[in-house]
């Protein structure tokens, strides 16, 4: 079942809404069995996300904007990237027979011929579905403004998270929590990129709480990366640098849905660095079995952050939203662990090797 189907009296869809779903949604909330014991916090959960259909948390915002779309008439679909959004986008078009069109930064600094700014697997995954992409000179803030430039004068659906089916699918996250905590987390940490994602939790989560379904909100915690960090800072950055690609954002679409998310809820939002992202990713990945991209290892880090600074109540509730999958990003996290070990030899000099 996708999430219209389990959701669809708090979704806008209605009996000319065509039928759309890859299963996405319903994703595992996993219990930490390590992270959280070593922190001291005693109920730590993962929603891995990268467990939706083509690996991210933009399939749930993506199947209802999609059905939207085509219940309004639409036969092209476009959208800017840093990698998720077109890849969900992507899938969903070539399911549903419709064009899609992609527009992902390709930097501004970069040689002739060298891959766009995004992870290579995202690419391979718009390609793959068959898209259009065009990898247009500048970074993703260029691309979003050149694609709301064009869809304002062109017969083309945008599909970015300004898109309001988009946030109303993505807040079924929230949902999915408090149906299976029973009620609604102490704390909700996520990334922050373009702003939509923490702005459908948000919604979600004052949903459910209105329609009696939670007795409580959360505080709203987001993570943006030091180098692209304008929620943090206040303005925006002309050239945001992170590794974590997906949330190299320097002028958030949904800015204000994200600073009203941390007001209204009580929480924060903050920058960490690189390197703490690096390392949240290791340890997720070494100490949980949980591979997750570089942009959802930042909530880990900034939670190892509020630990450390005594910010966060040892017997809290608290949610990591997981984005995406480390699978779509192997490059970045490949250059940070050991590469395997080269051998020509047997058994004996195996278990040499290996000390055993
Ligand atoms: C893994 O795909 O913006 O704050 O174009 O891919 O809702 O933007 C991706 C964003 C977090 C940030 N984690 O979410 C895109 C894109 C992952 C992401 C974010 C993204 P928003």
């Amino acid at each position: 079942m996708g999430v219209i189907a389990r959701y669809r009296e708090h979704l806008p869809v209605g009996p000319a809404t065509p039928e759309v779903d890859l299963n996405e949604g319903s994703t595992p909330l996993v219990a930490s069995r390590n992270i959280g014991r070593a922190l001291g916090l005693k109920h730590l959960y993962f929603k891995y996300e990268g467990l939706n259909p083509t690996g991210s948390f933009k399939d749930r915002g993506m199947v209802v904007a999609v059905a939207k779309a085509l219940e309004g008439g639409s036969r092209v679909l476009i959208c800017a990237s840093t990698g998720n959004t077109s890849a969900s986008m992507a899938a969903y078009a070539a399911r549903t027979g419709v064009r899609a069109i992609v527009v992902v930064p390709s930097g501004a600094g970069r040689a002739q011929g060298a891959p766009p700014e995004i992870a290579l697997n995202k690419l391979s995954q718009a390609l793959m579905y068959g898209a259009k992409v065009v990898a247009l000179k500048g970074n993703f803030d260029f691309a979003l403004e050149t694609v709301r430039d064009l869809t304002s004068h062109y017969p083309v659906a945008l599909m970015n998270s300004v898109n309001p089916h988009r946030i109303a699918g993505q807040k079924t996250a929230a949902f999915e929590i408090v149906d299976e905590l029973g009620d609604a987390p102490d704390y909700l940490v996520l990334p922050v990129g373009n702003a939509g994602n923490i702005t459908a939790y948000w919604k979600g989560f004052r949903e459910y709480h209105a329609a009696g379904r939670a007795t409580r909100l959360p505080r709203m915690v987001g993570a943006q990366a030091e180098g692209a960090a304008p929620i943090v800072t206040g303005s925006p950055v002309a050239n945001p640098k992170t590794l974590a690609s997906a949330i190299r954002i320097g002028n958030p679409a949904s800015w204000e849905g994200a600073t009203s998310a941390r007001d209204e809820s009580g929480g924060l939002i903050a920058a960490v660095t690189d390197t703490e992202i690096i390392s949240a990713q290791i340890r997720l990945a070494s100490s949980e079995g949980l591979f997750a991209e570089p942009a959802s290892a930042a909530p880990l880090a900034l939670l190892f952050r509020l630990v450390r600074d005594g910010k966060i109540d040892r017997d809290a509730v608290t949610v990591v939203v997981l984005t995406g999958s480390g699978l779509k990003d192997p490059e970045a996290a490949l250059k940070n662990v050991e590469p395997p070990i080269e051998l020509d030899g047997d058994a004996r000099t195996l278990a040499k090797v290996l000390k055993l």
